[in-house]
């Protein structure tokens, strides 16, 4: 067991690294920007090594700094929590370089799961469905334009590099092909310094589902069941629910023991995500992330495990302790994100925060690092807090979910709440009818 663990990261994710620790009996060391010095990471850790200044890139981004933060603490692992360098191979190669356990799968494995296009090759390699398309990076437009033909269009060009949405191009016709193919290049050059391009078949208006999977050092991996993601906006998630509202308890077996055969494939350790798009009956692998997710939450609650101690637990050597056959869904969970922005313009919107109330009562968990009094700041994401609620059927989730927005007091600041609220009065989420396309149609009305 653990003796120290550095939290690499900041905010609610840190903080709920820190919870954790605490629970295990384990020391905990927070790392902060010269600004985060008064936040709650640091106040709750029982250490804390200030990294640098407020720019992410010279402090929670900074290698040199947080291996540096680990020696001088002595800590035994680093727990990267998501975003920042929780996805960064070099980083994790660098921790196992300096004989520091980091907390998640190995450099190999979060490196091929980062190459987009080699991550699909495997999956297919692993009998997982994936989306027709390119075997691979595309090698040249005639290429692309000849697979486009095969596949008929509409296709979609992706980065190999990239994810999330990021560097994505739908082509509806050969004739918009050369532009669209020479500016996604471009695109993916600048945004990840690799241009390799692959194209599939474009799915016009699939789910986005994903699957929590879970594995100890040993080769046990487990799944923990779906969450339904298709609520976002631009690749940012906003609300997340468990189950999907789609699956059939046969579709819900198929789709996760599929993610569990992909995990099995590339002997995956520790917890990570497989993303599928779903589409009348049929799901297709579109990426894995190889880290915990800011939607854990919606999984605990479904499955009452506590999956950042299973993180721990998995990274320390404990042999797996579930079952797959003990996996129970119990009710039903969902999570709005509440960011600090304009609800309707979207746009970021920091500040100070007068007045923090957050809802309570049966069924209701907030994850936040924000409290009155406290400054959000512009140089990192706009997430506030992770209103998250579970009751035994979705209607009464989204009762409930109603009842904590309404009931949550954030003054200061503008946030989203106004939209969600939008969101769970509507008619055809209510039944549960969403898809990636939702909330384009939503907000265009
Ligand atoms: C797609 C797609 C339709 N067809 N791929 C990939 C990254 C992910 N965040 C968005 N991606 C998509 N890939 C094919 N072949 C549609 C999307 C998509 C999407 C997927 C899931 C959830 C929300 C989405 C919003 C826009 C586009």
């Amino acid at each position: 067991m653990f003796r120290k663990i550095l939290v690499a990261n900041r905010g609610e994710i840190a903080l709920r690294v820190i919870w954790a620790c605490k629970e295990l009996g384990i020391k905990s060391v927070a790392v902060h920007s010269d600004i985060d010095a008064d936040s709650l990471h640091v106040r709750f850790a029982d250490e804390s090594v200030c990294i640098g200044p407020a720019l992410s890139s010279q402090s929670y981004l900074k290698i040199p700094a947080i291996i540096a933060a680990a020696e001088i603490s002595n800590a035994d692992a680093i727990h990267p929590g998501y975003g920042f360098l929780s996805e960064n191979p070099e980083f994790a190669e660098i921790c196992r370089a300096c004989n520091i356990t980091f907390i998640g799968p190995s450099p190999e494995v979060i490196a091929l799961m980062g190459n987009k296009s080699e991550a699909k090759k495997t999956m297919k390699k692993a009998g997982v469905p994936v989306i027709p398309g390119s075997d691979g990076p595309v090698k040249s437009l005639d290429e692309a334009i000849s697979i486009a033909k095969d596949i008929t269009f509409p296709v979609i060009l992706k980065a190999s590099s990239g994810g999330g949405g990021k560097g994505m191009r739908v082509v509806y016709s050969e004739n918009e092909m050369k532009d669209a193919f020479n500016l996604a290049r471009s695109e993916a050059m600048a945004s990840f310094n690799d241009d390799s391009l692959y194209l599939e078949k474009y799915l016009e208006n699939p789910r986005h589902i994903e699957v929590q999977i879970l594995g100890d050092k040993y080769g046990n991996i487990i799944h923990l069941n779906e969450r339904e993601c298709s609520i976002q906006r631009r690749h940012q998630k906003l609300i997340e629910e468990a189950p999907s509202p789609a699956l059939t308890p046969a579709l819900r077996k198929q789709i996760c023991e599929t993610a569990v055969r992909g995990a099995k494939f590339v002997n995956y350790q520790n917890a990570g995500t497989m993303e599928f798009l779903y589409d009348n009956g049929n799901f297709y692998f579109m990426e894995m992330n190889t880290r915990i997710q800011v939607e854990h939450p919606v999984t605990e609650n479904i499955t009452n495990i506590d999956l950042l101690i299973s993180q721990i637990l998995s990274a320390c050597g404990d042999k797996m302790i579930y079952k797959q056959k003990e996996i129970k869904i119990v009710g039903h969970a969902m999570e709005c994100r509440i960011n600090a922005e304009d609800p309707f313009y979207f746009t970021p919107n920091p500040g100070k925060i007068t007045t923090f109330h957050t809802p309570g009562g049966p069924g209701v968990r907030v994850d936040t690092a924000a409290y009155t009094g406290c400054v959000i700041s512009p140089y990192y994401d706009s997430l506030i807090a992770k209103l998250v609620t579970r009751a035994p059927t979705r209607q009464d989730c989204i009762s409930r979910m109603k009842r904590a927005l309404e009931s949550f007091i954030i003054e200061g600041i503008k946030t989203n709440i106004p939209l969600h609220l939008k969101i769970l009065e509507n008619r055809k989420f209510k039944m549960g009818k969403i898809s990636t396309k939702f909330l384009e149609e939503l907000l265009s009305r």
